[in-house]
């Protein structure tokens, strides 16, 4: 319970939704949705906004931020993690009065674990925050740019001639992604043969040229005993079991696949090693790694995830951990990219003695590991990215995009992003050019469409669009110092790198409710024009007696 005048008192947190920040009322006078907040990752086809139902990350934090009942001058923010990684549902609410916010939690097992964090401004919250779950990584620089994406570019040529490109157009970018197709038959850390026939080489033109490349790899593993990942895990026993204690077969991508055990230090530690460059064939250093899929997505499983009777090594349950599978994931690949940097003896004695848990702070300080990862759960910040999933290529999916985010950051996520674009269907020009100059100012930066959708490369429109992309992205760029130090300062101190208003105006009552502005450290303000036909936006300024200005855009 949060006490306090409900009407200059909001709730945020609980991502990943797609709804406002301050979060709407699932019970009470104000009901807006007729269902609790359901926090169990999930691979939603499609995704609905508007909905408290679940979405691919879970971070059980609510922070309540408003005016002290007594003594309206001032502020208070406190906040409440109920750390469990069941199924998990929020009820939140006010009583009659509107003098207390009502927040109740159902998780369907587990301990009740509920952290209060006394606040009491957002950044003594934030400080508590992070010495819980630890504060967000420091990206490598590179990773703060313009990421470039599509499922799929589809051989070495399509690769060469993107990247020729954004070279020809002056058009800055750090980063050249490959998703599924790129593989042998799904089997991740492998090539197709036929279409990527030479990978370190095609790594070494983008090195070249300072960019990078990133290849997804997803958790279901190929159920194939000529692919070396599954044979290995296989005979080390490392796969989760079915109810009747076999291993765990679900079908995926790759078609029957098995799931690691990454709840096991031992079988993180083991996946780690996967990424040490002699034994990711074809990778450089330049390779970083996109983790997708790790709700986990099972297509034949129960709402296209995993059995909650599946069991782990420990003969534990997947109900009891099902929000932190992605984070485990996640983590251990953050921890392969920092090993491959070690010679295999060193990464041997670290595995005999304490498996993965002893990445030493200094080397990944100098080679900064870059993962981005669709799962999560409080504390993924320590892991490196996530992204929105699945949106659409519409006007209401870029309308979102700014809430949930707003929201992620909440949670102590710093490093989140959706989809530039719209993953899912066309853009418009327009679309296309509002939403590339939303994102230049939003955390994580990325391109990205479905495999039939049409090309969008920042050129495929023609003029002007392609030179406003350039215009939104070279801004991006100019701001480059003031985005790594801003997230420097997030991981030193867990503060949000993009704040909702309040964070930096915590009196401000008017400013509470807002999330189609923001800001940017402490510094910049952000307003993006996100309506079709629209060539202005209204600013407002907090300060006191309210303020606010039209401002042109092109
Ligand atoms: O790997 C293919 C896609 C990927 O492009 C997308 O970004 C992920 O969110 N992936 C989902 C699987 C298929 C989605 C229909």
């Amino acid at each position: 319970m949060f006490h306090g005048d409900t009407n200059k008192r909001k709730v945020f947190g609980l991502p990943e939704h797609a709804t406002r920040t301050a979060l709407p009322h699932t019970n009470g006078p104000r009901t807006h949705y007729n269902e609790p907040y359901r926090l169990y990752n999930l691979d939603v086809f499609e995704y609905e906004l508007d909905e408290p139902m679940a979405l691919y990350g879970a971070i059980p934090l609510v922070v309540s931020h408003g005016l002290k009942s007594t003594n309206e001058d001032t502020s208070s923010t406190v906040g409440a993690l109920w750390l469990n990684p069941s199924e998990t549902f929020v009820d939140v609410g006010e009583d009659s009065s509107g003098t207390k916010t009502i927040v109740r939690w159902i998780s369907e097992s587990g301990i009740i674990d509920l952290f209060l964090l006394p606040g009491s401004s957002p950044r003594a919250l934030y400080q508590q925050y992070g010495q819980l779950t630890g504060t967000q990584e420091l990206p490598p620089l590179f990773s703060l740019g313009y990421h470039q994406c599509r499922w799929n570019y589809k051989n070495e040529d399509d690769v060469a001639s993107v990247h020729q490109k954004f070279e020809e157009l002056d058009f800055p970018y750090d980063v050249l992604w490959l998703d599924i197709e790129h593989t042998d038959g799904k089997r991740y850390f492998t090539w197709d043969k036929r279409q990527f026939k030479h990978p370190v080489e095609m790594q070494q033109q983008l090195s070249a040229h300072g960019r990078r490349m990133v290849t997804i790899v997803d958790p279901h593993i190929k159920r194939d005993n000529g692919y070396y990942i599954y044979k290995e895990g296989h005979d080390e026993g490392f796969f989760l079991k079915d109810a009747k204690g076999k291993e765990y077969d679900g079908y995926c991508w790759p078609g029957g696949s098995g799931y690691l055990d990454f709840t096991s230090s031992t079988v993180r530690g083991w996946w780690a090693q996967q990424f040490a460059l002699d034994k990711y064939k074809g990778s450089t250093v330049d390779l970083f790694t996109w983790n997708d899929m790790n709700e986990p997505s099972v297509f034949n499983g129960p709402e296209v995830s995993m059995s909650k009777d599946a069991t782990n090594i420990a003969g534990i349950e997947h109900r009891e951990w099902h929000n932190l599978y992605g984070q485990m994931f996640h983590r251990s690949t953050a921890e392969g990219l920092v090993l491959r940097h070690l010679p295999r003896e060193e990464v041997l004695e670290l595995k005999t003695s304490h498996p993965s848990d002893q990445v030493s702070v200094d080397l990944a300080t100098v080679h900064r590991p870059f993962v981005l990862s669709r799962a999560f759960f409080a504390g993924s910040q320590r892991f490196g990215a996530i992204w929105t999933g699945d949106n659409a290529a519409k006007w209401s999916h870029l309308q979102i995009a700014a809430p949930m985010l707003l929201g992620i950051n909440i949670g102590g996520l710093s490093f989140a992003g959706a989809d530039v674009g719209g993953f899912f269907g066309n853009p418009s020009e327009e679309l296309m050019t509002r939403w590339h100059q939303a994102a230049s100012y939003q955390p994580f930066f990325r391109g990205h469409a479905h495999l039939d959708s049409k090309r969008r490369e920042p050129w495929v429109f023609g003029e002007p669009t392609t030179s406003r992309l350039r215009a939104a992205t070279m801004a991006r760029y100019a701001l480059l110092p003031f985005w790594y130090t801003t997230f420097y300062e997030a991981s030193v101190t867990g503060f949000p790198v993009m704040r909702a208003m309040w964070l930096e105006f915590p009196q401000d009552v008017e400013s509470f409710g807002l999330d189609d502005q923001w800001m940017i450290g402490n510094a910049l303000l952000v307003k993006p024009v996100v309506q079709e036909g629209h060539t202005s936006v209204e600013v407002y300024f907090p300060g006191g007696t309210s303020q606010s200005a039209r401002i042109m855009s092109a």
